[in-house]
C-alpha cells in the first residue's frame, strides 16, 4: 500500500495560498497522520524557499486553552516562519493576499545560541536574547477555517504574516503579564501570558522538543512565536490592530483597505 502523496498535498496547499482560494480539508480523505503532516509542511515551506524566501524562525500553535477551544484541536503544534511573512512594526499588510485572515496577540523571543543535542538546557534565559510583543496574522487555507490536527500541521499551522514590536531584555516574571488585542482602538481580546502553557518560556521548551523530533533545530537569531494567549479575531480591510503586552510595550499593523 502506498501512503498519501505528500508532495501533491503540499502543492495543493501552496496553490491555495498563491491563489487566495480555500480548499477542502485533506487529512481524512488521504489518511494523513501527524508525522506525514509535518512532512507535508516541510515540503510546503520548501516550495517557498525554492522561490527565494529564507527561514527566519519558528512558531508555536495551540499553546493556550483559548486557542484550542476556538479551533477545536487540543494539541500543541509548531510551524515555520519565513522572511516574506514578516511585516515591519506599524506596517501595512495587504489583506487581498489572504483568504480569511485573523489576528492574535503573541509573545516573540529572539533566540540566542541553543544547547547542542544532549547538552543540558540550563536556564532558558541562556537561549533567549530578547523578548517582544508581537501580532500573528493566521490564515487557514481550508474552507471555513476548519481543520483537523494533521490538516493544520500540513498547512504550516495557518501561518500568514507576523509583526514583532520592540525587543527588550527578558523581564523577571514573564509568566503573568497582561495581554490585550485592540482593533481600531477598542479592546477585542484580553488575556495573560500565563495562558501560554503557564509561562511562554515553556513554549520554547516544547518547540525545541517537538521540532527536534522532526530533525529541526532552532537557530541563533531566529524569531520564536510562543503561541497566542487569546482567541484570534477576524482582520477586516482598513483595520488598525495593536497587541499590548504588559512590561513589553506594543506591536501594531494596519490592514490595507
Ligand atoms: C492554528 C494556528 C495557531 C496559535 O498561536 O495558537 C496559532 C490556527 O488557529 O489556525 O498560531
Ligand atoms: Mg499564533
Amino acid at each position: 500500500m502506498t501512503g498519501p502523496d505528500l508532495a501533491g498535498l503540499a502543492e495543493q496547499l501552496g496553490r491555495a495560498a498563491d491563489d487566495v482560494t480555500a480548499i477542502p480539508q485533506l487529512a481524512a480523505e488521504t489518511g494523513l497522520d501527524v508525522d506525514a503532516a509535518y512532512a507535508v509542511q516541510a515540503a510546503l515551506v520548501q516550495r517557498r524557499l525554492g522561490r527565494g524566501e529564507r527561514l527566519v524562525g519558528l512558531k508555536m500553535g495551540l499553546t493556550s486553552k483559548a486557542k484550542m477551544a476556538q479551533v477545536g484541536v487540543d494539541e500543541v503544534i509548531w510551524g515555520r516562519l519565513t522572511d516574506l511573512m514578516r511585516v515591519p512594526d506599524g506596517g501595512t499588510v495587504d489583506v487581498s493576499r489572504f483568504i480569511h485572515p485573523r489576528v492574535e496577540p503573541e509573545v516573540a523571543f529572539l533566540l540566542d545560541r541553543l544547547p547542542e543535542p544532549g547538552e543540558p538546557v540550563g536556564d532558558f534565559t541562556d537561549a533567549v536574547r530578547a523578548v517582544a510583543p508581537a501580532i500573528e496574522l493566521i490564515d487557514s487555507r481550508y474552507a471555513n477555517f476548519r481543520f483537523s490536527l494533521p490538516d493544520v500541521i500540513a498547512d504550516n499551522t495557518s501561518a500568514g504574516a507576523f509583526v514583532v514590536g520592540p525587543w527588550s531584555p527578558v523581564p523577571d516574571g514573564l509568566e503573568n503579564l497582561g495581554v490585550l488585542l485592540e482593533v481600531d482602538g477598542r479592546v477585542a481580546q484580553v488575556g495573560s501570558t500565563a495562558a501560554i502553557l503557564g509561562d511562554p518560556r515553556r513554549a520554547l521548551d516544547e518547540g525545541i522538543r517537538l521540532a527536534g523530533r522532526h530533525g529541526v533545530r532552532l537557530r541563533e537569531g531566529w524569531v520564536f512565536l510562543a503561541g497566542a494567549a487569546t482567541a484570534a479575531v477576524p482582520l477586516r480591510a482598513g483595520a488598525q490592530v495593536r497587541a499590548v503586552v504588559e512590561k513589553l510595550g506594543s506591536a501594531s499593523l494596519r490592514a490595507s483597505s
